[in-house]
């Protein structure tokens, strides 16, 4: 290749810094040395030790206010890392055309779904048209479907939207429709009436038929004998006991599969692997796996995207975007992975779960970035293939670009292999045995958040990843729409980081002189959730309960100590509030987000350490829970109405409305407690209260919806009366025992 000539050529990408990152350092600054204010404060003034018991158990409560606020500085000082350094990417998708329209790679597409009663196969073939659609030359797409429940509804949905997508891509095409989910497009009130009435009504009747035949639970007898690949069904006993089953619906190398006008359509698969009791499956890493192989002997894209089901395009120029990044002919050559944000359409406007991740996707992603390794999150994201089956960086794969190693006639022969015997065992549950797959090639196994290890491990080999997050969202995908689902997801998420911390790839361990120090610092952001829960749980309760009996464990409000602790606690809530705001939420968003976050820490984290544990000593194995993306109209009309959704029975639930009971018991405590007293001796006595009043206050505060599920609202979505009880009981007594024991 001309390398002079490439080497003036302008890129395809360019990286800009944050501003004010020199304003930010020194406000960070500022409260770091609040916090080690803090903890000098601690030190200096612990209480003596006295043989009287009450000064006793000031003490050993002080040297727990220590240990958590040593733990919340040392946080603290990890989630700097990802707003010390942010960067933000632009492409060029004009100049990649112009240089490289005519070798673009080849792109494999996997949509994964695992259970049809929980993601809609109507919703699952909207997201597979979505993809179908985007603006790429269609003879080097190929779609590909994992059904992990190996469900013939699945199929029946694919089949109808492969002959859907006959007339869908050219619509697309012609009208320059977006979003390119026919779902999102005819749902959007917006979209332009006048130029889709007939593709809309042929849309409704494919999405009744597939909606019509999964109540059912049952193909129709027509399409069952028009089709005798429904046959592969003939032997199926579960969605956890069945051959594999890989059927091609559209090749796009047979000269027959062609749109309405004429245009090669791209090719689409739909592979069920196969799942036997004796094998373990490993979840979505195994169906990911199945799929790499699967589609290396079909198409063999060398670009891989993998989306969640329930995860539109919501921009047909996503690949372009990404291939800016792979095919930049300076720095391409390293980037394994271009991570693109994951955004919910579901969201309201003050989204009351704090699912839309705003703040991790707007400010800490562009960090991460900052030291080139974004996390592969799991959908939205597209790998490189032979980055993703294991090679490693090396100094003389520099210019082993995707383009040059195209040019340079290297291709892996594509097999082309369409003999369905060869495929299914290519999906079958042997297949691994004694193979590095799930170990150094593909995803890794062995970790509930698989996606986040074999990122990491993609960059310990030495390459970079990328973020990516335009103006116009690419993926948008369906938040929980409920408290527990929020909590459970959480639960699943920060359990999964945990494990990686505790593995030989824990970052602190795996990283140093693979990845960048900032890096570590990141991923341990993550990894350290978890431990979270121990801090937040004794924040929330013993100055709480030490307010009841009247023991003060923060400085009097007229002493200079007090200003460090104000200072950090002012400085960090306002420039969350700031953070939040600009990254598009509200203030009433913000506070709900606060809310969540106290019940993340003290639910989900805590369930998540018990877990570990339980596992740690080998008393149980990682069960996998998919989040609900359908909910009933009842609770999506309370949803949309910002109403917290209580109605189910949890121990989390329990434990979040003991602890709610607890603050508001030590609250009215207080309260009888300054009525009862003396002018002089009120303002003594709430002075050196001062602080913890407010911390006690501000918890009753933030739980008063839960308050309000527990003794206001009378809808069904209110706290089950038996939760109640059980934390009324549960907060009375751990006061009753506080106020009046020892
Ligand atoms: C999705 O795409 C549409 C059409 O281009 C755009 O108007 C809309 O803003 C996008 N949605 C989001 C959330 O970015
Ligand atoms: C599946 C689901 O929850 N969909 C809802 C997402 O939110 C929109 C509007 O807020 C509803 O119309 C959908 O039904």
């Amino acid at each position: 290749m001309g390398s002079d000539r490439e080497e003036q050529l302008p890129p395809l990408f360019v990286t800009s810094r944050g501003k004010g990152t020199f304003l930010y350092r020194a406000f960070a600054g500022s409260v770091f040395l609040g916090i080690s204010l803090i903890w000098v404060y601690r030190l200096a003034y612990l209480p003596d030790d006295d043989d009287d018991g009450s000064s006793r158990w000031r003490r050993w409560a002080w040297v727990g206010m220590l240990g958590a606020e040593l733990w919340f500085g040392f946080y603290w000082i990890l989630t700097q890392a990802s707003r010390w350094n942010l960067v933000y990417r632009q492409t060029f998708k004009d100049r990649l055309a112009l240089r490289y329209e005519h070798e673009l790679p080849g792109v494999d597409i996997f949509v994964c779904t695992a259970d049809p009663a929980i993601e809609p196969p109507a919703m699952v073939v909207s997201t597979v048209l979505s993809v179908m659609a985007y603006d790429y030359p269609t003879e080097k797409l190929g779609v590909y479907l994992s059904d992990d429940a190996g469900s013939e509804l699945t199929y029946y949905a694919l089949l109808e939207a492969s002959r859907f997508a006959k007339h869908w891509l050219p619509f697309c095409k012609k009208f320059k429709v977006e979003p390119t989910s026919p779902a999102a497009f005819f749902n959007n009130k917006s979209s332009p009436e006048s130029i889709g009435t007939h593709a809309n009504e042929e849309f409704r009747a494919i999405k009744n038929r597939i909606d019509t035949t999964c109540k059912l639970n049952r193909v129709p007898d027509q399409v069952r004998s028009d089709h005798e690949e429904f046959s592969q069904w003939d032997s199926y006993s579960s969605k956890r006991d069945h051959d594999a089953i890989i059927e091609m619906l559209i090749d796009r190398t047979d000269p027959a599969s062609i749109d309405n006008e004429g245009n090669v359509l791209p090719t689409l698969v739909y592979m069920a692997r196969e799942k036997r009791p004796d094998y373990f499956h490993n979840f979505k890493a195994g169906a990911m796996n199945s799929l790499i192989r699967v589609s290396s002997v079909i198409t063999g894209g060398e670009i891989i995207l993998n989306v969640d089901c329930d995860m539109y395009s919501n921009n047909s120029k996503s690949i372009r975007d990404a291939l800016c990044f792979f095919m930049d002919e300076e720095k391409g050559h390293e980037i394994a992975f271009v991570q693109f944000p994951q955004n919910f359409v579901n969201v309201t406007k003050n989204e009351l779960y704090g699912s839309s991740l705003q703040v991790i996707n707007n400010i800490e992603f562009h960090g991460m970035d900052g030291y080139g390794g974004v996390l592969y999150i799991g959908s939205g994201c597209f790998h490189r293939r032979d980055i993703l089956c294991g090679m490693k960086y090396s100094k003389e794969v520099k210019r082993t670009t995707l383009i040059s190693r195209r040019s340079g006639g290297e291709d892996q022969p594509i097999g082309r292999i369409h003999d369905p015997q060869k495929l299914r065992v290519l999906a079958s549950c042997t297949y691994e045995k004694n193979t590095k797959w799930g170990n150094e090639v593909g995803l890794k196994y062995g970790c509930p958040v698989e996606d986040i290890i074999t990122g990491l491990a993609i960059k310990c080999r030495g390459w970079k990843a990328v973020y990516h997050n335009p103006e116009q969202m690419a993926f948008l995908g369906l938040a929980p729409t409920t408290l527990l689902q929020t909590l459970v997801q959480h639960k699943r998420w920060s359990e999964g980081d945990f494990q990686i911390a505790l593995s030989k790839y824990g970052p602190a361990r795996y990283g140093p002189g693979r990845i960048s120090p900032g890096l570590i610092l990141c991923y341990l952001t993550y990894c350290l959730w978890v431990p979270n829960c121990i801090p937040t749980l004794y924040y929330s309760m013993v100055p709480s309960v030490y307010l009841l009996r009247g023991t003060s464990l923060f400085p009097e409000i007229s002493s200079p100590w007090v200003v460090p602790f104000v200072y950090v606690i002012f400085a960090k809530y306002a420039y969350s509030l700031v953070e939040f705001l600009q990254s598009g939420g509200t203030v009433l968003g913000w506070w709900n987000e606060q809310r969540i976050w106290l019940y993340k820490r003290t639910s989900s984290y805590l369930f998540a350490l018990i877990d570990t544990i339980v596992k740690l000593l080998g008393f149980s194995k990682t069960t996998f829970v998919i989040t609900a993306k359908v909910a009933d109209e009842d609770v999506l009309r309370r949803y949309e109405a910002e109403v917290m959704e209580l109605g189910a029975t949890s121990p989390m639930f329990t434990l979040i409305s003991t602890l709610a009971l607890l603050n508001l018991t030590c609250l009215l405590g207080f309260g009888i407690r300054l009525v009862m007293m003396s002018t002089d001796s009120v303002v003594n006595y709430s002075g050196s209260m001062f602080l913890q009043g407010v911390l006690c206050g501000v918890l009753v505060l933030i739980n008063f919806p839960l308050y309000q599920g527990m003794f206001i609202r009378k809808d069904a979505g209110k706290m089950p009366i038996p939760t109640t009880v059980t934390s009324v009981v549960l907060a009375v007594s751990v006061c009753t025992c506080f106020a009046f024991l020892y």
